[in-house]
């Protein structure tokens, strides 16, 4: 790995996945190979990113955001981060690893409330342009058990469920059927890994697949 140019690595899954713990084991294998790394997330990973967050996930701004506002804020968010951090990183030949990135939107907002999908990938396509991952790690758990870990964690450390959280079982089933469809879509991008065994297992595979992908790229 060592000797490669810079990558860029996303993780996407449902809530509770595994998705920060799984980007951070990465992060520092990466590093313990003596790779520079950047690590970041979505929304946020900027100053313009993270208060678009806490509009989003927390109301600040005290009104409820209508779904097309949330979908073209999301992508602001991402345009801001591609902009100011993973393509400046990229071409000084860093790697970049993401918390989630626009497959996220296309899950939650295409799959999951129903925008029109080539709208939505028109709407990454604007965003993004051609700043888009090599490798995707989709963290594969069942609905049911990624909102009862979401909500131990949230018991252990006394916080209230944010609005996602909340948001029906069918919205959670939609975007878990949608995350499935775009890993049949891009099969040579996007890898499923199991979500629901050992943490250093699953970064033990995800170690292996990305080796792999690496390998089938050039
Ligand atoms: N959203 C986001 C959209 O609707 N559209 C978009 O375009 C984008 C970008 C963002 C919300 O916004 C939505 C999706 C989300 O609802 P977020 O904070 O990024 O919110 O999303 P979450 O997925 O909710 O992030 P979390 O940090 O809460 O979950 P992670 O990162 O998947 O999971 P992690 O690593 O924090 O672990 C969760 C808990 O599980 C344990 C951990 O210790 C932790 O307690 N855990 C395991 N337990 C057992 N076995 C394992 N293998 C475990 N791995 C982790």
């Amino acid at each position: 790995m060592a000797d490669r140019q810079g990558q860029f690595i996303t993780f996407e899954g449902p809530e509770g996945s595994g998705k920060t713990t799984q980007a951070l084991l990465l992060t520092e294998r990466l590093q313990a190979d003596g790779l520079t790394v950047v690590r970041t997330r979505e929304p946020g990973g900027t100053a313009t990113g993270e208060y678009i967050r806490e509009i989003l996930q927390h109301g600040r701004s005290g009104e409820t955001v209508c779904a097309e506002a949330e979908l073209l804020l999301f992508s602001a968010s991402r345009a801001q981060l591609v902009t100011q951090v993973i393509r400046p990183a990229l071409e000084r030949g860093e790697w970049v690893v993401c918390d989630r990135f626009f497959d996220s939107t296309t899950a939650y907002q295409a799959y999951g409330q129903g925008f029109d999908l080539d709208k939505v990938e028109n709407i990454h396509q604007f965003a993004v342009g051609s700043t888009v991952p090599q490798c995707t790690f989709l963290l594969d758990i069942a609905v049911s058990e990624s909102l009862c870990r979401m909500q131990r964690r949230n018991a252990e450390q006394q916080t209230a469920p944010d609005r996602f959280e909340r948001e029906a079982l069918a919205f959670h089933e939609s975007v878990y059927a949608g995350y499935h469809a775009l890993a049949r879509r891009h099969p040579e991008r996007i890898r499923v890994v199991d979500a629901t065994r050992p943490i250093h297992d699953i970064a033990d595979r995800i170690w292996e697949e990305l080796n792999d992908v690496l390998t089938r790229t050039g």
